[in-house]
């Protein structure tokens, strides 16, 4: 039944996880919420701080859990999932991770494949661990269902049901065209992001100096650059393509802005500054 609480098991209860557990205790969706992490300390404080009841062993989290909800970093997550399925009965699983075409491909042909739901919702800080969970997080923000159609219709339902309880707007898309799109809006703004963090850190020898001089523009560019390298590394190397195909457009977007400043053509560094402007018609 949709409606119906259920137990849910949270594998990696980071920030991702942990501010799922609120919500899904908030929006009544939990009659229990187990905690599985491999980082004791982790699955230590996601008790602590009451994101989940408490706190198992992956097996008997299984046993116990009717969902299993996977929010670990994605190289893991494609050696994990084809385990969890091995393991489940009528479980369903969900992942929350950033990258789709290799965790899809990795599961494509395993017999549970139906219980399997391939979702990424686009929420996050560039915070990590238990302690970063926030409250009434992902709401008002879009969650991605990827090849809906390879799952089967009661896990999908269940699981449409519960993003839209926490309040995201559902969209489904090809794992294929998710990584596309994803290395667009998301990923390479995280490269640039580090790229300018030490860019910076490399030209400006003075930390206070950074600290003192900075305002609101470099604190919004360099956000970012906070983000876990347990995280972003793998995202980088599973999207490769698509993000090799991007950075060069942006490194010639780059270049174009050191040209025209070599060349100290002022009509045109406008030009492409109010091309760039155009940003407002999508983001105000
Ligand atoms: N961490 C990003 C931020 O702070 C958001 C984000 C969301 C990143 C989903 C990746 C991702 O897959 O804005």
């Amino acid at each position: 039944m949709i409606g119906q609480r259920k137990k849910i098991a949270i594998v990696g209860v980071g920030l991702m996880g942990g501010s799922l557990a609120l919500q899904l205790h908030e929006k009544k969706l939990s009659s229990k919420l187990i905690g599985v992490d491999a980082n004791e300390a982790h699955a230590r404080k996601a008790v602590e701080l009451e994101l989940v009841d408490e706190s198992l062993p992956l097996d008997e989290a299984i046993q116990e859990a009717e969902v299993i909800i996977l929010s670990i970093p994605v190289d893991k997550m494609v050696s994990f999932l084809p385990e969890v399925l091995n393991k489940i009965t009528t479980q369903i699983v969900v992942d929350l991770g950033s990258t789709k075409s290799q965790l899809i491909a990795a599961v494509q042909n395993h017999p549970k494949r139906g219980r399997y739901v391939a979702t990424h919702p686009m929420w996050g800080t560039e915070y990590s661990g238990p302690q970063a969970a926030v409250r009434g997080a992902y709401a008002d923000k879009a969650v991605i269902i990827c090849n809906p159609e390879a799952s089967d219709p009661d896990a999908l339902a269940w699981v449409k049901n519960m993003y839209t309880k926490i309040g995201m707007r559902l969209l489904e898309m090809e794992a294929y065209a998710h990584d596309v799109h994803a290395a667009y809006v998301s990923h390479i703004s995280h490269i640039t992001s580090f790229a300018l963090a030490n860019t910076v850190l490399e030209k400006e020898k003075e930390d206070n100096a950074i600290f003192e001089l900075a305002s609101a523009g470099f604190e919004s560019t360099v956000r970012l650059a906070k983000s876990s390298p347990a995280m972003w590394t793998p995202i980088f190397l599973q999207n490769r393509d698509n993000i090799l195909d991007v950075l060069t457009e942006h490194i010639a977007q780059l270049e174009k802005f050191k040209q025209l400043i070599v060349e100290q053509k002022d009509n045109d560094l406008k030009d492409l500054i109010e091309q760039a402007n155009q940003i407002k018609r999508i983001i105000k």
